[in-house]
């Protein structure tokens, strides 16, 4: 099964940002302080029935807010023509691949695999563990990235293995023979591999408009894998827009991380996301993050290197998921830091190294 074996990362999200720039409506609602925040958004929500202001600790500034997102639609890939003897159709899947993840670093699949009763008992049990007493949830609360089952705002933490639909994309050698690259490279860099589960529980809001599920941000690794209920909140950078990516029943998201960004020397983009709320539904989402072993180096592949133009410095990936974990560095800042011609190198020497 594919995520069966998977650790469990409980995380539950909502704004990370504590800004208090924000007018309240009517009805006053009783500050929450940085106690009640650790309690988490579905405690409040549940908490208080008659909910219809944010709480300003969840408030962003305004030029930070939401405005409604673009539509278009990212590739649906039909994963079916990677498998059998049609040569021609598995070079055109390839094709589409290497396509989506040049020009949106996100695409969705169709026919991976995995059966769609687990993927409809994944998020069942994500919600049933969300509505556990908050004493329960707290028995695994932690702020040690390294900790196997964590909950609490905003966390991620590493297992070992690839699981099969990562491999047949990944090791399946789509993505490296899009770049030109041997059809095991991606998974041989990988080696043992590192996977993050996040499930991310997004409760109602009283208003949507104001704040963010999720802030924005790439992932790390190589791939997530992203599924989720059947209520859309996933937007992604596409130039200078957001664009909705919207629910399509019995598909997997898949996104680039950084480190596919990098190994491609550039090429292929590990995009920014973002996680908006509505006044609704609750969103459930579960995304899986596929990476390198926790020691890895993350380079550019040299045979993508032409004229000794590498376009990133070499990490150790272990030290690389560390500023990017860090809270108070979003977006692509951490990529950023070790572009060659970047201008700010200075988060460099803020890492422990810890080789
Ligand atoms: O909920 C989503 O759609 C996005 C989740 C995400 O980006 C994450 O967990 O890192």
């Amino acid at each position: 099964m594919l995520f069966a074996q998977s650790l469990c990362v409980p995380v539950l999200v909502m704004a990370s940002s504590a800004t208090t720039k924000a007018i309240l409506s009517e009805k006053k609602f009783e500050p929450v302080s940085q106690n009640e925040r650790t309690k988490g958004v579905k405690y409040l929500v549940d908490g208080t029935p008659n909910l219809v202001s944010l709480p300003l600790l969840y408030a962003l500034p305004s030029p930070k807010c939401p405005k409604p997102a673009t539509d278009a639609s990212i590739p649906v890939i039909d994963l079916s023509g990677l498998n059998g003897s049609d040569d021609q159709k598995r070079s055109l899947t390839i094709k589409e691949i290497g396509s989506a993840c040049e020009e949106w670093g996100f695409f969705q699949v169709k026919n991976h695999g995995v059966k769609i009763s687990l993927m409809e008992e994944m998020v069942k049990a994500v919600e049933e563990f969300f509505n556990l007493p908050l004493e329960e949830k707290n028995k695994y609360a932690s702020n040690d990235v390294m900790d196997p089952v964590r909950y609490g705002t905003g966390l991620n933490t590493p297992a070992k293995h690839t699981p099969a639909c990562c491999k047949e994309i990944l090791g399946g050698g789509a993505i490296s023979e899009s770049l030109g690259l041997s059809k095991d490279y991606i998974e041989r860099s990988l080696g043992q591999g590192c996977q993050i589960v996040a499930n991310n529980y997004y409760p109602p809001c009283p208003e949507p408009d104001r704040t963010l599920g999720i802030s924005p941000h790439s992932d790390h690794g190589g791939l997530t894998i992203l599924m989720q209920n059947d209520v859309d909140g996933l937007q992604i950078k596409h130039g200078e827009d957001w664009v909705a990516v919207r629910y399509v029943p019995s598909t997997f998201v898949v996104n680039l991380g950084d480190y596919l960004e990098i190994l491609s020397n550039g090429k292929y983009k590990s995009v920014e996301h973002r996680g908006v709320v509505n006044k609704e539904k609750t969103r459930i989402s579960i995304a899986v993050g596929h990476g390198p072993e926790l020691t890895a180096t993350v380079a550019p592949a040299p045979p993508l290197i032409s004229d000794n133009r590498a376009q990133f410095k070499p990490i150790m990936y272990k030290d690389y998921m560390k500023i990017q974990q860090s809270s108070v560095v979003r977006g692509k800042t951490p990529l950023e830091a070790i572009l060659i011609n970047g201008d700010d190198i200075s988060l460099l020497s803020k890492i422990s190294c810890s080789r």
